[in-house]
């Protein structure tokens, strides 16, 4: 609409600089590869890039433990080699947002070395440091029962001068104490200022609702009684001061008309979203709502014993749940299905089981997508349809310190028993957030043209690179890449109708079909996906008007709908 923001149209692609392209043939992808690929981005038709953190870091957690806002990690570039990106994506007529990861730093930020140098220091205060706590044996315990999201307890003993600090990520991820006013200048100043004086558009804001911690630091209830340590969520999610926090970042965004989406994990009332994405609270402009990636993932993520599954009707609950955000409010939404911590969509919610259907429940899953309201964000490889790591893959492969954790674990605590490892690999099968960050693929030369044929990449590529790269499909009209351009391009044209159309849902309890209605004043698009392997009859809504199929994945349509067929239809 007119005079709207300008995110709220616009397409973002989001690159994970490790796995995009390998410039130089050190097996890691760089700023470089991400400059010489700016033409094949814009040939998607998207209108902003987000890349996941290239910041100096140890790469504890592939970057999320940021060692130096104001540098960048050595083997993705230098910070010249950003100026230079920046201006190109500019000059392109594309933005460009990064992600600001402030919940922690790495423990080897120098605010964190000073920090736990001494108690006296006077950035002690900067991170959370809490004494220990003594039980009846007097053996020394952590502040509270709290459990890290990587797995085992969020405090850490430091040895030198005897407190525990807060770590809700690994141990080398230290919370920032943001009750600190000093500290959160300093946040401001490096993270935020340092990159908006360079020109950014925004940022995509790590776990932006963890910052607050409710100070009572009160023991979580015991959900898991074989542990000691529990998860906390509720706990240190959306605590007293978030609000007031995201006013001050708002009121230094603003200034640059700076775009920011939030990630909120553990929100699930609407009234929670709203407080965060309203426009009349200054807070974020949207933000990423779980529901979606969160089908079939099990309570807390990890430990399954038996894979979870998830039906069409939860399907249909989570994306309400993001479309109901701009439902009669000034809020904004997001539409993602993917991202670098989740698994591929097209193995999730389609089908991997033949090329057949892997490429037609791709381009369904791209309708879906492509209709719902909001700011659309594709992850690098979900246009041409990269699917998970193969099964037969063994824990070598897995570089993710939370599978690595997961598995080590479940190593000590059965004593190495061959039965339950096979059980914790199936789980990995399933829940890793390594299958997003396998490398991309470009095309059907060694190592998936990703990176030099002499290299070794950082993390294996998939055995199917010759089969499913971008080369390949930019060729074929039909190919799942072909289908993302036009989607993007009818995203577009019916911005009226996909972006900004009224949801309804017509069919809540069709477990193999999902039929949707897109309004606007003058026009509607109504959306018919199948999303199960057997044909589905369906019929038209009743209406006066003459619906045009204005876009379907199935070559010639019949009465019924084919497994994972879609068709979009315009009156
Ligand atoms: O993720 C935070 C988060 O809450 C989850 O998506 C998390 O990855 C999952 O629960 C782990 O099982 C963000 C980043 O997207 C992620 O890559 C980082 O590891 C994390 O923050 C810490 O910075
Ligand atoms: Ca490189």
């Amino acid at each position: 609409a007119v005079g709207e923001k300008w995110w709220k149209n616009s397409i973002i692609y989001q690159i994970y600089p490790a796995s995009f392209k390998d410039s130089n043939g050190d097996g890691i992808g760089d700023i470089q590869g991400i400059i010489s690929s700016l033409d094949y981005i814009s040939s998607l038709g998207v209108d902003v890039i987000w890349l996941c953190p290239m910041y100096d870091s140890p790469q504890i957690d592939m970057g999320y433990d940021v060692a130096d806002y104001e540098n960048v990690y050595p083997p993705y570039g230098t910070v010249q080699d950003m100026e230079v990106l920046i201006d190109a994506c500019h000059r392109r007529g594309l933005r460009i947002i990064l992600d600001l990861v402030v919940n922690h730093t790495s423990d080897q930020h120098k605010w964190f070395k000073e920090s736990r140098s001494s108690k006296t220091n006077p950035k002690r205060d900067w991170y959370i440091w809490k004494p220990a706590k003594y039980d009846e044996n007097g053996q020394r315990q952590p502040p509270n029962n709290w459990r890290s999201i990587f797995g085992g307890s969020a405090w850490e003993w430091d040895e030198q001068t005897e407190e525990y600090y807060l770590h809700l990520f690994c141990v080398e991820q230290p919370d920032v104490n943001w009750e600190n006013a000093e500290t959160r200048k300093a946040i401001y100043d490096s993270a935020m200022e340092f990159w908006l004086q360079k020109g950014v558009d925004g940022f995509r804001v790590d776990t932006v609702n963890m910052y607050s911690k409710h100070p009572e630091y009160a023991n979580a209830p015991i959900l898991d009684p074989k542990s000691t340590t529990q998860p906390a969520f509720s706990l240190f999610c959306n605590g007293p001061r978030i609000h007031e926090y995201l006013g001050e970042m708002n009121d230094i965004l603003s200034k640059y008309d700076a775009m920011t989406v939030g990630e909120l994990p553990n929100t699930h009332t609407l009234e929670g979203v709203l407080r965060y994405v309203s426009a009349a609270e200054n807070q974020l402009s949207m933000v990423f709502q779980f529901d979606l990636v969160d089908l079939g993932m099990g309570k807390d993520y990890k430990f399954l014993t038996t894979i979870p599954g998830w039906t069409l009707r939860d399907l249909k609950a989570a994306v309400k749940s993001a479309q109901d955000v701009i439902k009669g409010t000034d809020a904004w939404t997001t539409v993602f299905m993917e991202n670098h911590d989740q698994g591929r969509s097209v193995s999730r919610f389609g089908s991997d089981k033949t090329p057949e259907l892997r490429v037609r429940s791709a381009k369904m899953l791209a309708m879906m997508q492509g209709t719902l309201s909001g700011t659309q964000f594709i992850y690098q490889g979900q246009e041409i349809g990269m699917v998970n790591a193969p099964k037969e893959w063994t824990i070598d492969e897995y570089k993710d310190i939370d599978s690595l954790n997961y598995y080590h674990m479940t190593r000590q605590v059965t004593n190495n028993d061959p039965v339950e490892l096979e059980k914790a690999m199936v789980s990995l099968q399933h829940l890793a957030r390594d299958h997003s960050r396998l490398p991309m693929q470009w095309n059907a030369d060694v190592n998936a043209g990703f990176s030099s044929s002499s290299a070794k990449p950082w993390m294996r590529p998939h055995d199917n690179y010759p089969d499913i790269n971008v080369s390949l499909q930019e060729k074929d009209q039909d190919s799942v890449l072909s289908f993302w351009k036009q989607m993007n391009q009818l995203r577009k044209e019916y911005a009226d109708l996909m972006v900004y159309g009224e949801f309804e849902i017509l069919d809540e309890a069709n477990q193999s079909v999902f039929t949707f209605t897109k309004k606007s004043k003058t026009r509607s698009l109504i959306v018919i996906l199948n999303f199960s392997e057997t044909v589905q009859s369906f019929e038209k809504p009743g209406t006066d008007r003459d619906w045009k199929l204005l876009v379907g994945n199935v070559e010639d349509p019949q009465e019924a709908l084919q497994a994972f067929e879609g068709r979009v239809f315009l009156a």
